[in-house]
């Protein structure tokens, strides 16, 4: 396998994470994107919307990383990573919807629109709409981690992953997590795994 991203970026990192979390090897490419290399042509041919990450494995091309997550734990099922019955996959899926559609996005926007955009393109609105709905998915995650060791089952699986590389930047974009004792407890617990020492060393 192949997984093509870029070192800063969370949703490259959420594939990397599941990959080491399988314990399969695979290789990585760096896609530069301050070079714009994800707007080249050889990269639009993987991933016609010229962002990362995108896997390879074998002759099948795969992206946006949520449903990367899932397709790795479709291929190694014996790893657990996608629940056991109906029920946690269900519950699984809510999240891993959850993080791509409302969480990831708005934390991008916090980032865009206090970081990364030139100041005359900020937009202190956006980034205050970001903001507010980051602060509700951490309220509601702090709920869900009432009495519980990780999201869904008794075991790690890609709902505890898929949310790692949002709240991994989180505090850099000014949130304080120590406000959250269930989900910093969650987030130490992930911390102290193999698979996050070497992606965040
Ligand atoms: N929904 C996509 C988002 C991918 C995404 O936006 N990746 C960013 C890096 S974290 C990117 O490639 N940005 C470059 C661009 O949009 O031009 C996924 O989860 O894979």
């Amino acid at each position: 396998m192949k997984l093509y991203g870029f070192p800063m970026s969370p949703n490259s990192r959420r594939v990397q994470l599941t990959l080491e979390e399988i314990e399969e090897p695979y290789e990585y490419v760096t896609v530069d994107l301050t070079k714009g290399e994800h707007k080249q042509a050889e990269y639009l041919a993987l991933n016609p919307f010229g962002r990362v990450p995108t896997l390879v494995d074998g002759g099948y091309v795969l992206w946006e990383s949520h449903a990367i997550l899932q397709y790795l734990a479709a291929k190694y099922p014996e790893k657990g990573l996608d629940g056991g019955n109906p029920h946690e996959k269900g519950e699984i899926a809510k999240w891993l919807f959850a993080n791509a559609a409302h969480f990831g996005p708005a934390a991008a926007r916090v980032f865009a629109h206090t970081i990364r955009l030139p100041e005359e393109q900020r937009m202190p609105r956006v980034a205050e709409e970001g903001r507010a709905e980051v602060t509700k998915v951490l309220g509601v995650l702090e709920e869900a981690l009432k009495g519980k060791e990780w999201l869904v089952s008794a075991r790690l699986t890609l709902a505890d992953i898929a949310f790692t590389p949002t709240l991994a930047f989180a505090p850099m974009l000014g949130f304080d997590l120590s406000q959250y004792p269930h989900l910093s407890a969650w987030l130490d617990r992930i911390r102290d795994r193999p698979s996050y020492k070497k992606i965040y060393g």
